[in-house]
């Protein structure tokens, strides 16, 4: 999910361009503005942390792009696309290495785990949101 600062500072396309370049296939996406209650529930594991209140609240101040990305290890190689949490220690070439300073303004979400991207899916998308395709060029990234 592309956070509220990453759609204002039109990071958008970059993101997507990365997971797509990289031979990820996207069968979900939407811009939203989250509802205060969407993102209780997807930052529930950390509501007893001192940051769940000011989190929730950005995540709520402007849209987000939400999306749902396929392929061989995605989860765990989004993760790494997408560097670690505070974009200071981030390394360069992650997107949060190459275009963040604050871990409050880190940019964008990905799942941490299988069953973590499961739960997450069900709570941003119902099942007609999502599109059930294969690319032509497929064969091409997945032997
Ligand atoms: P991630 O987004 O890398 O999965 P997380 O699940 O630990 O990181 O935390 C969720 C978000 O909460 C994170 O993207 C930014 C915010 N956050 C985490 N730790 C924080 C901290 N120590 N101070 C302020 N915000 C924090
Ligand atoms: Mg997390």
């Amino acid at each position: 999910m592309v956070k509220p600062d990453g759609v204002q500072r039109a990071l958008v396309g970059e993101v997507i361009r990365r997971f797509e370049s990289k031979g990820f296939i996207l069968v979900g996406l939407k811009m939203m503005q989250v509802s205060r209650e969407l993102a209780e529930k997807h930052y529930e594991v950390h509501k007893e942390r001192p940051f769940f209140g000011s989190l929730v609240e950005f995540i709520i101040s402007a849209p987000v792009v939400a999306m749902v990305w396929e392929g061989d290890g995605v989860v765990s190689a989004a993760r790494k696309i997408i560097g670690a949490t505070n974009p200071l220690s981030a390394e360069p070439g992650t997107i949060r290495g190459d275009y963040g300073v604050n871990i409050g303004r880190n940019l964008i979400h990905g799942s941490d785990a299988l069953e973590t991207a499961a739960r997450e899916i069900s709570l941003w998308f119902s099942n007609d949101e999502l599109a059930n395709w294969e690319p032509t060029i497929k064969p091409w990234l997945y032997e």
